[in-house]
């Protein structure tokens, strides 16, 4: 049984009433769709914002080969469409990546999507990871099946990947013009030669969006991810996201390019920077019109394990799991019972919209609201719950709260400012990187907080709040924009803020 995401999630549940349950802005999302779409995405961290909270994914990197060129990689690493740049995972075989998937599904029973992500294209030279999935679905049918991909293979394995219960695919789409996609993508490999310039895009492009169509012809929840690269394609992913939605993807995600000099990728090498924060957002923001947007992607390494934004890969390496014993239909009702207490809770709060925090007015409330929006970061390692030590962060959920409500923004990286619980790392330069990750934030929620960095985070113009430890993160948001207004900080305009609203 795995302490740390029980804890987390008992906390979630042991909360007074549900005032403002942590349902987040994903119900509005989701609360649309017919009920069997709802069912499928329910528990999935990636599909639905709320679900990232309580279940944990993981990933097997089988998938070394690929038969593209982006500009972001230089195959050293991972596949960036779908990892953190920069990261090597270890290659399994598909009989290691299936006793590696039954062991984190027995120990974590939270875990309920395994996804295949790399560390090449998975689809590129499908075989390891259609026999992946093969021994999976046998093995272990309580597990959801995922896999992302470039999308030039697609269409010739659609099929195949419905025969094994594929209910999601993400699909990489960067660009639906040529010209746009030459400047990603200088060669593809196709039909046995190397393809250059716009016509190789002009093939990417065209079997991205056959294979998106053949997906959700056959009823598979497709899931498109853009790398945002500003001067080359970010103006023209709004166009993506029209024009994807209008092909019946479920859910838009644009990520981020990071494009560092020693990864030694073109645009790295050639100092392609990446968008801001404040930047993405407005993206997103632009998108969120037309779709689905996901903001809670952490860009997770092919081996990735855990709640999406923590990795606990270190715990499963093929040295341990060799020693775990592991009775699988055991497995399997421990997971069955956790899966459904989980879901008891998420479904009870969908059932209460009206005692959301999210779309209610702050005009109901005592005081009467100032309009100004308010960016606030929070700590926190699960359950929906304000329940981490400010120094213990390694991310931050950002969320805005205004006159209209609360709703989620993205994450914030950081590195931990304390090392470990009795040795503060003193190292200024490291909370100056954390305040500075946190720029536009005017206040920080955490459960605990020492005196330095607070006194560091309030000189910088973050308010840290410790009031609201172990309570629903909209609560605590909502709360502290009610102390702002009662301080009277809301008509201050402290900081622009990133708010597009
Ligand atoms: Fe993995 Fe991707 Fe499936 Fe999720 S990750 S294959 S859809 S199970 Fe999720 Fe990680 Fe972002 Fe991917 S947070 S990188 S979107
Ligand atoms: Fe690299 Fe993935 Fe692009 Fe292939 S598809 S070149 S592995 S980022």
């Amino acid at each position: 049984m795995d302490l740390k995401l029980d804890e987390a999630t008992q906390q979630g549940t042991a909360q007074k009433g549900c005032a403002a349950s942590g349902c987040g802005s994903n119900d509005q999302q989701l609360s649309h769709l017919p009920e069997a779409i709802r069912e499928k995405v329910f528990n999935h961290p990636c599909y639905s914002e709320q679900a990232h909270h309580y279940f944990a994914r993981m990933h097997v990197a089988v998938a070394p080969a690929c038969n593209i060129q982006c500009n972001y990689c230089n195959r050293k690493y991972d596949c960036a469409n779908e990892s953190r740049p920069g990261v090597v995972s270890e290659l399994l075989t598909p009989q290691q990546a299936v006793k590696k998937t039954l062991a984190v599904a027995a120990n974590i029973p939270q875990m309920s999507v395994l996804g295949i992500a790399g560390p090449g294209d998975p689809l590129a030279q499908p075989q390891r990871t259609l026999e992946t999935f093969r021994m999976l679905s046998e093995q272990a049918p309580d597990i959801k099946l995922c896999v992302s991909t470039n999308g030039l293979n697609l269409p010739n394995v659609v099929d195949e990947l419905c025969e094994h219960n594929i209910d999601h695919v993400t699909i990489t789409i960067n660009c639906v013009d040529p010209v746009v996609g030459e400047k990603i993508y200088p060669w593809i490999f196709w039909n046995n030669r190397r393809i250059r310039g716009r016509k190789a895009a002009e093939i990417l492009i065209a079997q991205q969006q056959k294979g998106l169509e053949m997906l959700v012809e056959r009823g598979v929840l497709v899931k498109v991810n853009s790398v945002m690269i500003p001067g080359v394609n970010d103006e023209h992913l709004q166009e993506v996201s029209r024009l994807v939605k209008a092909k019946g993807a479920f859910l838009h995600n644009v990520m981020p390019l990071i494009a560092e000099e020693e990864h030694g990728t073109y645009y790295g090498i050639m100092k392609q920077r990446g968008p801001t924060a404040k930047e993405l957002q407005a993206l997103q923001d632009s998108c969120a019109g037309d779709m689905n947007m996901m903001r809670h992607c952490r860009q997770c390494r092919a081996d990735a394990v855990g709640l999406l934004g923590e990795d606990r890969g270190a715990e499963f390496t093929l040295d341990k799991i060799e020693t775990m014993e592991i009775d699988y239909a055991a497995a399997m009702e421990k997971r069955a019972q956790v899966h459904a207490a989980i879901e008891q809770e998420l479904k009870a709060k969908q059932e209460k919209p009206a005692a959301s925090v999210v779309n209610i007015p702050l005009s109901t409330l005592k005081k009467a609201p100032a309009k100004r929006p308010v960016l606030m970061a929070v700590a926190t390692k699960g359950g929906g719950v304000i329940n981490q030590h400010f120094g213990h962060a390694n991310e931050f959920l950002i969320f805005e709260a205004s006159g209209i409500g609360v709703r989620f923004i993205g994450t914030r990286r950081v590195d931990q400012y304390c090392v470990g619980q009795d040795s503060c790392n003193e190292d200024e330069t490291t909370l100056d990187r954390v305040i500075k990750a946190l720029d536009g934030c005017e206040v920080m929620l955490s459960a605990r907080i020492g005196l330095p960095p607070y006194e560091a985070l309030e000189a910088a113009g973050i308010l840290p709040i410790s009031d609201y430890a172990m309570e629903y993160i909209e609560d605590g948001v909502l709360g502290a924009y009610r102390q702002l207004e009662e301080m009277g900080r809301l008509a201050e305009q402290l900081h622009t803020g990133f708010s597009v609203a």
